[in-house]
């Protein structure tokens, strides 16, 4: 049996690039470590409180901090000792860092949700890691301009899923590969090549309390389903909410609603990384114009954003799940 760890299959895909220098596979090494890091966090969380709790300060004397924070150090740590990254933004922090200019060797931009759907560790269910990989374009000279770039141009996207077992979902622009950490020997292990999300599947993903304040179109897509028999989940954790649906299709969405008009989930690091992986997979990703600015879906790999932090709707997953979405609307 032939075991490829992360590593490896990164320096086996690099090696089909000629005059790959080796750059790109570095990021990746750094996320990778990262998501060690933070997976050895995440299985730990809870218990630095209840060590914590004698004063508010763990055994190390440190205050108490939130595992998103933890997280979104470990990734800056990591990634900040790459010499090829210019530009790191994250949901944590309002302005990006600016590591280098172009000129200094910043040849790349990562953009990071640290810790997706934090407020589930509390009890325990899945959570995640996102990110955005883009080429820095030094003729841009502002941060946030280099990286207000449309999905499109995302040279790699993934996410790491801290769920019953931690899985890396990765795609570099030719299909997506999905590996598993093994804790035995410290590595992701490569478990599926070029993953294809299936054609169809009778499942829908939505927070239905927000039903009410949905688009009409949306509430007659639940009714239609609802009378198709569909069956429901929905985990309210993005990651483990859109790589079941990877898995084992369907359609996942976060409409308009009154609170969040335009959508409620992160364009730059939650739903274009996503969209490149869910069509890497053969599938389809839109966001759905919202009751005010009237017409129908745009591809969302296709929006150019105009704020790192700008929010979208989202319509996800196996292709003809998302047309029956559209069909409605
Ligand atoms: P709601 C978690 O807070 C998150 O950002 C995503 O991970 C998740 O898909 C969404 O929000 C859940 O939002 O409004 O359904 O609780």
């Amino acid at each position: 049996m032939n075991i490829t760890s992360l590593q490896s299959h990164i320096l086996q895909e690099e090696s089909r690039y000629q005059g790959a220098t080796g750059d790109f596979t570095w990021i990746l090494s750094a996320i990778s470590l990262a998501a060690k890091g933070i997976a050895a966090q995440v299985r730990r969380a809870r218990i630095e409180d209840v060590i914590g709790d004698h004063g508010g300060a763990n055994v190390h004397g440190e205050t108490q901090q939130k595992l998103d924070m933890i997280a979104n150090d470990l990734l800056m740590t990591c990634l900040g000792s790459r010499p090829t990254i210019a530009v790191v933004a994250s949901e944590e922090h309002e302005e990006p860092t600016i590591l280098r200019r172009g000129a200094e060797g910043g040849k790349y931009c990562v953009i990071f949700d640290p810790l997706d759907g934090s407020s589930n560790l509390d009890v325990s269910v899945s959570v995640g890691t996102i990110f955005s990989i883009l080429k820095n374009d030094p003729s841009i000279p502002g941060a946030v301009e280099t990286l207000c770039q449309p999905g499109t141009h995302q040279v790699a996207a993934g996410y790491i899923l801290y769920g019953s077992s931690t899985v890396f979902v990765l795609t570099t622009g030719r299909g997506v590969n999905m590996f598993v950490l093994d804790p035995s020997i410290g590595s992701f292990v490569l478990v599926k090549s070029n993953l294809r999300i299936p054609p169809a599947a009778k499942t829908y993903s939505v927070n239905e309390a927000n039903r009410r304040t949905f688009p009409e179109g949306f509430q007659r897509y639940l009714d239609w389903a609802h009378a198709e028999e569909y069956s429901s989940r929905y985990i309210g954790s993005m990651v483990a909410d859109v790589h079941r649906t990877l898995l084992k299709g369907g359609v996942f969405l976060y409409p308009p609603t009154s609170k969040n008009p335009l959508g409620k989930l992160r364009l730059m690091y939650e739903a274009n990384p996503m969209a490149m992986i869910i069509e890497q997979a053969g599938g389809a990703a839109v966001a759905p114009s919202s009751a005010e600015r009237g017409g129908s879906a745009v591809r969302i790999l296709e929006i150019t954003p105009s704020s790192i932090h700008q929010r979208t709707t989202v319509v996800l997953g196996s292709s003809a799940e998302v047309e029956n979405v559209l069909r409605h609307l």
